[in-house]
């Protein structure tokens, strides 16, 4: 089961101006083959399908948190999306060209179906597909491809973070760099407590530090590069066997934080008439909630009375 929390992982700046050709890139981080929903879908169809799992715990446990946290992820890359959608329509009359910005948007979906939202689909418009979902059953199999998976997210970050510098794109890719790299390194030391292989000693991939990016390093002072969090209120503990000893990083230890981040509030999108989004008579609204308040109240009256 899952329990929701209506905050996002991370803050992100409001932008003054709209940014559809943005707005079209960031959806690789999102849609694409090593976007948040092939992480999140990976992990959580793993954890599903996981067999034997009394006997190693740890494993389950690590791989079924790590999901988690991805839903957190489409969560923070939809609204960078969203955010960079705001305000790309103009205030015209119906019949005039409200929507015209969509014309030369990259992204024409993000307008029409969408009614300037993110799209489950990649930077090209391609729909994310469950084929993306790697999920064999076998252990190091798995592992194997998660690690792959975090180093591919990775490459796509930087190449996005490259293409703008629209501040809404380089603070996802600079938190999901240091988030990536959290998980990254889970995998690596994942297969090296099963195999010995020494799969940290690969990281980074590519191999550029983090500390290129500037969006990253207010994050890794804080030590969110060597955080797993505990994405539950009581379970998946024996994660804790597989992320502990010394950052790959070598300035300080992995730590496990039970619960999630504090988060921050989700920007709230005002409506878009020209879309019809989301379309409500305030007033029929207010009279509507005055009744069913009135009406609660005689309810209760009579409950009181009995
Ligand atoms: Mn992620």
């Amino acid at each position: 089961m899952y329990l929701r929390i209506d905050k996002l992982q991370v803050e992100l700046p409001i932008p003054e101006e709209p940014d559809p050709k943005a707005a079209a890139a960031l959806q690789e981080l999102l849609g694409g083959r090593f976007g948040e929903m092939s992480t999140l879908m990976n992990y959580t169809y793993q954890s599903f399908n996981f067999r034997g799992r009394q006997k190693i715990r740890p494993y389950y446990d690590l791989i079924a948190n790590i999901a988690t946290e991805e839903l957190a992820h489409i969560e923070y890359v939809a609204t960078g999306i969203n955010l960079l959608l705001n305000g790309a329509a103009k205030r015209e009359k119906p019949s005039g060209t409200p929507l015209a910005a969509g014309l030369d948007a990259p992204n024409k979906y993000q307008f029409l179906p969408m009614g300037l939202g993110s799209v489950v689909g990649n930077s090209m418009g391609a729909f994310w597909t469950g084929e993306y979902v790697f999920a064999s059953g076998n252990l190091v199999l798995d592992l194997l491809h998660n690690f792959f998976l975090e180093c591919g997210a990775r490459l796509l970050k930087i190449r996005v973070y490259q293409m703008t510098a629209n501040p809404v794109v380089r603070a996802i890719a600079g938190y999901g760099l240091v988030r990536g790299g959290v998980h990254a390194t889970a995998y690596a030391k994942a297969l090296e407590s099963l195999t010995g292989v020494e799969m940290t000693k690969l990281l980074p991939i590519p191999k550029i530090d983090n500390s290129q990016f500037p969006e990253t390093i207010k994050y890794e002072k804080q030590g969110l590069h060597r955080i797993l969090y505990r994405f539950s209120p009581e379970d998946y503990r024996e994660l804790s066997q597989i992320w502990r000893g010394m950052a790959p990083t070598g300035d300080g230890e992995l730590i496990v934080v039970d619960g999630p981040p504090e988060g921050f509030p989700i920007p709230d999108l005002p409506e878009v008439p020209e879309t019809y989004a989301p379309e409500f008579d305030p007033e029929e609204l207010a009279s509507r909630a005055k009744r069913f308040s009135e009406e609660l109240e005689k309810a209760q009256r009579r409950m009181r009375e009995k």
